[in-house]
């Protein structure tokens, strides 16, 4: 990947920008190394960069004009300004059909339909930035990417205090086309072991927002806690979610939490997908109602860290109604079309019991209004077209399921389990799928990974983080990061785009952000951080 080409002529029309000329033979003037160091700096990579000559120069007087859908995009950018050049953030307007030089544009452009939603372009030249996009969705992204390009300072919150005389910021003028591989682009926060505050889970939500991720997958219940009110049966929470591995407090939201977390989400793309895991996994439940004991017995709460000793009792009637409660309630406070069952290592029942098991729950998803997501071992049971396996095992494959129409997460645990250690020197997080180094997260074909698996059926991508040995949020992106930007361009870049070399070196260029972000990312030995 060359990010170093000549310069064409941009032409815009009022909504998009297109390259007329050819490119230039003649060598270009050698631009400065920050505007030659920015085009690298790109996670996850887009799909067409073109560097041309000069740069736009943000400045006191910079405004945004944007389109109605795109306000909200807007903000964000003139958020992120904030104070750095005066008293006031950037203002933002309107689109105006001529909005004077040294301003940025968000448009709409249904030319870009065909890209998909997701899609959007950016031109950056000396009088002008301009981010066109046919959904919200596109244009997000393209402030995603320009955040990128501004100076990492930016992210620094202390930055935002009223300053005087700051000089303009340039950022390079640059020719962005740009849509996602996979619809699918996703994380995993197992909350159940460790309960994460509605912060630490919104900070979450930051940090993928800033590398395009848009599916926020939610454990929510397992053996050591039960995390999310259900009106109709509240001992899950106060009883149930009183502990966590290691003897916590836990924790748990309120419907009302849950949903302010879930619009925090929206207004970052972000879909929310709830997990309650079943009907192993599920000891917190088992110990907050007796009934759904088959001797009807409560267990004791759990705070140790097996698996598998657990199960709903399947033959009792009363089972499929508490189902029906959780699914109702949680399905009616989340937006999102999914609702993930789990269904994962289930060791107390006969493979009949589970298939049947699964097959009611999904009619229950089903009537419910939500599409039915679980782990691969439900791939032989009778599935929807429109269920989702996530696929996680690494030594299986849900090839069989394929025949049945439904679709596939790459959640393959050797590339994508955040909960690995890096190396042996990690001192979180455990082993059992492997070493996962940065390189390991990175360097595969999500399209390809599940033989007999077609990329057709592929979703996309998902980044889980359980939690058995993390504590608070600060572990958390120790281990999230750098593997979940590797996620990401697995997820958003083309296959044949992605090379290692060059994603090491825009990695370490990820440095300073990441820093004023205070993010407590792995400084991996694998990358040279700038
Ligand atoms: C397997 S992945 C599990 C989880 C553990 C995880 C630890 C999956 C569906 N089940 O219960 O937390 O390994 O890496």
């Amino acid at each position: 990947m060359r990010f170093r080409l000549s310069a064409a002529i941009l032409i815009c029309s009022a909504a998009a920008c297109t390259s007329k000329a050819p490119p230039r033979v003649t060598p270009m003037p050698t631009p400065s190394p920050q505007i030659e160091s920015a085009a690298l700096t790109l996670v996850p990579l887009p799909q067409h960069v073109e560097r041309a000559t000069g740069s736009f120069q943000f400045t006191s007087a910079t405004m945004i004009y944007a389109e109605e859908p795109f306000t909200a995009s807007a903000r964000f950018l003139s958020d992120l300004i904030g104070l750095a050049f005066g008293a006031q953030p950037p203002r933002v307007e309107r689109a105006v059909t001529e909005p004077p030089d040294g301003s940025v544009v968000i448009r709409r452009s249904s030319p870009l339909r065909a890209a998909g939603g997701e899609a959007y372009e950016l031109q950056i030249s000396p009088n002008r930035i301009s981010i066109v996009a046919d959904e919200p969705a596109g244009a997000f992204y393209g402030v995603q990417t320009l955040r990128q390009l501004l100076p990492p300072a930016f992210e620094y919150e202390a930055l935002r205090a009223p300053r005087r005389n700051v000089p303009p910021v340039p950022v390079p003028a640059v020719l962005i086309q740009d849509s996602p591989r996979f619809p699918w682009r996703g994380a995993m926060l197992d909350v159940a072991r460790h309960f994460l505050t509605i912060d630490e889970v919104k900070r979450y939500i930051d940090l993928m927002a800033l590398h395009k991720l848009n599916r926020l997958h939610l454990h929510l219940a397992d053996d050591q806690g039960w995390r999310i009110e259900i009106k109709s049966r509240p001992n899950l929470t106060t009883y149930g979610g009183s502990t966590e591995v290691g003897g916590g407090p836990g924790g748990f939201y309120t419907q009302e939490q849950y949903a302010s977390i879930v619009q925090y989400a929206a207004d970052r793309f972000i879909t929310i997908v709830p997990e309650i895991d079943m009907p192993g996994h599920t000891n917190a439940a088992l110990a907050s109602y007796p009934e759904l004991n088959c001797d009807g017995v409560a267990r004791p709460l759990f705070t140790g860290t097996e698996v598998g000793f657990s199960a709903l009792c399947v033959e009792k009637e009363s089972t499929y109604t508490f189902i029906d409660d959780i699914v109702r309630e949680i399905a009616a406070i989340t937006p999102g079309p999914y609702f993930h069952i789990g269904g994962d290592e289930v060791k107390m029942l006969t493979p009949p019991q589970y298939q049947a098991f699964i097959e009611r729950v999904q009619t229950i998803v089903q009537t419910r209004g939500k599409q039915m997501i679980g782990w691969d071992e439900i791939a032989p049971t009778n599935l929807l077209p429109s269920s989702i396996i996530q696929h996680w095992r690494p030594k299986t494959t849900p090839a069989e399921a394929m025949a049945k129409g439904v679709k596939v997460i790459m959640s393959v645990a050797s590339r994508a389990y955040l909960d690995m250690k890096y190396d042996a020197a990690t001192p979180i997080g455990l082993t059992w799928a492997g070493i996962v180094s940065v390189k390991t997260s990175y360097d595969w074909d999500p399209g390809t990974a599940a033989e007999g698996v077609p990329e057709a059926s592929v979703l996309g991508v998902e980044g889980p983080l359980w939690s058995e040995t993390l504590a608070n949020i600060r572990d958390v992106e120790h281990l999230a990061f750098p593997r979940l930007a590797a996620l990401a361009e697995a997820a958003w870049s083309a296959q044949a785009s992605r090379k290692w070399e060059d994603f090491r070196v825009r990695l370490g260029a990820q440095n300073a952000r990441w820093t004023a972000l205070g993010l407590n990312f792995y400084r991996s030995p694998e990358i040279d951080w700038k």
